[in-house]
């Protein structure tokens, strides 16, 4: 029997066969990929959203290369860090597309950091995934802006000397409309996220903590049992508790209904396509 997501996937492309993936064993960009095409199947079917009507938008990493690789949508494979501004460009000229941006944690908060920022802040129609996975992954395990302070990496062999950034905090406070946090380990919370944050107007950005096996040097079960483990259910109560070292939120962060960019645009021009 084939696997129900199948039908979403390319087999084969101008290189030849697609699978199996480029991903290393055990890796948590996988798993991901599933999830977003169960949220994109569930949206297809329910909403009868013709599948022609979503883009996906990704930039350079391992994260990034689910979407040109491996997806039977229309999919864009643009720059490191630039893809929220090729999405901003794609929903301008066709404001009626699904955009959901796949990105890496460098991807969005080191080369891109001003251009996540820049989308959020629009609070543009779109969907941005990032994979987390507190490194570089593509080009062999430099820190990144999410890498703790103190762990060490390939750049970093005595500890990451840098703060680290929370991109939920980052995407709420710039403006998105719905954020939300959840790991590999839990996988239907995923598949929730995703599709609440694709129907929802606005922006939604939803972080999956991915495990990256072969930079962290650690088994895959060890690594997703510890996101069970560190990721703590967020409440608005629980918020005043400060969480212990190496804990994070996951839940839903963020659900507000502000206005979206591309509506409010719209609204201008109509007011004044009759006047000559
Ligand atoms: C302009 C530019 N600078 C640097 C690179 C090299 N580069 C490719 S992927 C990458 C980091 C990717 O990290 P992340 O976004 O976390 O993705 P991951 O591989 O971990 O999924 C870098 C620095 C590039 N491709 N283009
Ligand atoms: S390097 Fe890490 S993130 Fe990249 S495919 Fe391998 S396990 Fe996944
Ligand atoms: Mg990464």
């Amino acid at each position: 029997m084939k696997h129900p997501m199948l039908e979403y996937l390319k087999e084969s492309g101008a290189y030849g066969d697609r699978f199996p993936t480029i991903f290393c064993p055990g890796c948590g960009i996988g798993q991901a990929l599933n999830y977003v095409l169960n949220a994109v199947d569930r949206i297809v079917k329910k909403d009868q959203v013709p599948r022609d009507n979503f883009c996906f938008i990704a930039g350079i990493g391992c994260s990034a290369r689910v979407t040109s690789h491996y997806l039977g949508f229309d999919a864009i494979w643009s720059l490191h860090g630039r893809a929220p501004a090729v999405a901003t460009g794609a929903l301008l000229a066709r404001p009626e597309l699904r955009a959901i941006v796949v990105t890496g944690d460098g991807d969005a908060a080191a080369i891109g950091g001003n251009h996540f920022i820049q989308v959020c802040r629009r609070n543009l129609d779109m969907t941005v995934l990032c994979l987390n996975n507190n490194l570089y992954g593509m080009t062999g395990g430099q820190s990144s802006p999410t890498t703790s302070r103190g762990v060490p990496s390939t750049t970093a062999p005595y500890g990451n000397v840098e703060n680290t950034f929370d991109l939920c905090e980052m995407a709420i406070s710039a403006g998105a409309n719905y954020v939300a946090r959840w790991t590999t380990a839990h996988p239907q919370q995923c598949i929730q996220a995703l599709e609440k944050g694709i129907r929802k107007k606005g922006l939604s950005f939803i972080e999956i903590m991915v495990q990256c096996p072969t930079h962290w040097k650690e088994e895959p079960a060890k690594m997703m049992k510890k996101f069970r483990s560190q990721g703590v259910r967020f409440s608005a109560e629980k918020k005043a508790e400060a969480l212990k070292k190496g804990q994070f939120w996951v839940g839903e962060l963020m659900d507000r209904d502000r206005a979206e960019w591309l509506e409010t645009y719209q609204k201008i021009m109509d007011r004044f396509k009759d006047k000559p």
